[in-house]
């Protein structure tokens, strides 16, 4: 389908910021299969409350799409229900916003029953308001048509509509928590078994998040040139793996104006993510707007409570384009690469490894003869440097996470009587 992108210029929003968001308003636009046509703009000290564009240009609008004949005109903000009623009633053809770019683009691409729970929540809660203005539109015709069949005494085709909607969202919600539950657990059992140390790739969307995840891994992972290909996180360890075992998460990517149900069904996902104890920031260097993508996905980690989290921030795709020397000064311990390049992505393996091996400390342990079941476990969380053996058992210099190691000391040392 062809579509127009259109957008208000605020006074308080500069030309280089309002061209970046309308071209990534046409990346979003292309990633749902639109051909973009046309580009309308205006600049307005605030949206037209009626139909956010003012009353003449709303007119050159309607003319433009006639033009090119374009079914959808695309809005690069949030707006309100009764100002996408309107302006679709004058310019013609459909009306989305921002918000429900990126919702659609979602619903599209959500794969795992995870994702789709939570991806259909954030749905019905936009379409919630929406309905409620359809259903004012359509007025009176809707309440006189009421009152029959199934439905209780008096209740509208929206208000119906609506009670389905608020059903469907608690039911949606309670099998979430089911989830969040199951993996709760899940989750406890393994750092139980195993205290690995995790990453977590977060980032803008497109910045090479899930091509690092491959580099990184050895694993497939969706890789395209769309936004928000990955929704859901996956997890893999780091590949050849390093001591300690190193795992890898991939995450949803972030964009700016993430629809704030988005933000709030996806924080289940992420938080796993964000258990990590190192979030490597992936930032494509390439695109000129990478500062405003690096600072949308420093906000939104904030926003769900990850500042803390100590971070790698890692530039990518540079062989495409960006300034490595700028970028080195600008942003000191900044990791500068190509996932194209193995050996950028070799570097990037080692800096990870080094941050999780930055506590590692070497003991020696004592393994009786009559504990040698526990070998596995040992092999498993440290590196034996060395293993020697006596009449009693084995003696293992190893090496390994502080806290790993002191807790195996405490069972695996010589007695001396
Ligand atoms: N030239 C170049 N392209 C890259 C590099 N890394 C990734 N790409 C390309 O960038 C596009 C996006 O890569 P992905 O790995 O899917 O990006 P992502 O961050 O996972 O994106 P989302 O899942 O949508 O958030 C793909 O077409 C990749 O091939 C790089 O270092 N150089
Ligand atoms: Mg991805």
């Amino acid at each position: 389908m062809r579509a127009i992108v259109a957008a208000v210029q605020r006074p308080s929003v500069t030309d280089a910021e309002f061209d970046a968001s309308l071209t990534e308003l046409r990346q979003l636009a292309k990633t749902l299969g639109f051909e973009v046509v046309g580009r309308f703009t205006q600049k307005r000290p605030s949206f037209d409350p009626a139909a956010y564009f003012g009353s003449g240009k709303r007119d050159e609008l309607r003319l433009m799409r006639e033009e090119h004949s374009a079914g959808m005109i695309l809005i690069d903000h949030e707006i309100s229900p009764s100002q996408a009623f309107n302006l679709a009633t004058e310019v013609g053809g459909e009306v989305m916003d921002r918000t429900m770019v990126i919702l659609e683009i979602f619903h599209r691409h959500a794969r795992s029953p995870l994702a789709r729970a939570q991806v259909e929540i954030a749905r019905l809660s936009y379409m919630g308001p929406r309905l409620r203005e359809a259903a004012k539109q359509a007025g009176p015709k809707d309440r006189a048509r009421s009152g029959t069949g199934g439905r209780s005494g008096g209740e509208s085709h929206g208000e119906l509509d609506r009670r389905k909607i608020r059903d469907r969202m608690a039911e949606l919600q309670s099998e979430l928590d089911a989830m969040a539950l199951e993996r709760t657990t899940q989750r406890a059992r393994r750092q139980e078994r195993q205290r690995l140390a995790r990453v977590a790739l977060v980032g803008y969307t497109n910045a090479g998040k899930s091509t690092l995840m491959r580099a990184l891994t050895g694993n497939e992972a969706l890789v395209a040139d769309k936004l928000f290909a990955t929704l859901d996180t996956t997890v893999r360890a780091m590949h050849p793996e390093t001591v300690p075992r190193v795992l890898v998460s991939d995450t949803v990517g972030f964009i700016k104006n993430l629809p704030h149900g988005l933000v709030a069904s996806f924080k289940s996902t992420l938080d796993e993510a964000l258990e990590a104890s190192l979030l490597a920031h992936v930032v494509d260097a390439s695109d000129p707007g990478f500062e405003r993508q690096l600072a949308v996905t420093e906000d939104v980690l904030d926003e769900i409570g990850a500042k803390d989290v100590p971070r790698l921030l890692v530039f990518n795709k540079i062989d495409r384009g960006g300034n490595e020397e700028e970028l080195r000064a600008k942003y000191p311990g900044c990791i500068v690469m190509s996932a194209r390049r193995e050996g950028d992505v070799a570097r990037l393996r080692k800096a990870i490894a080094a941050f999780f091996g930055r506590d590692q400390v070497e003991a020696e342990l004592f393994l009786p003869w009559t504990a040698q079941n526990a070998r596995g476990e040992i092999f498993a969380s440290c590196t034996v440097l060395e293993e020697r053996a006596d009449g009693e058992g084995a003696i293992l210099r190893v090496r390994g996470d502080a806290e790993v190691i002191g807790r195996l000391r405490a069972s695996y040392t010589r007695r001396h009587e």
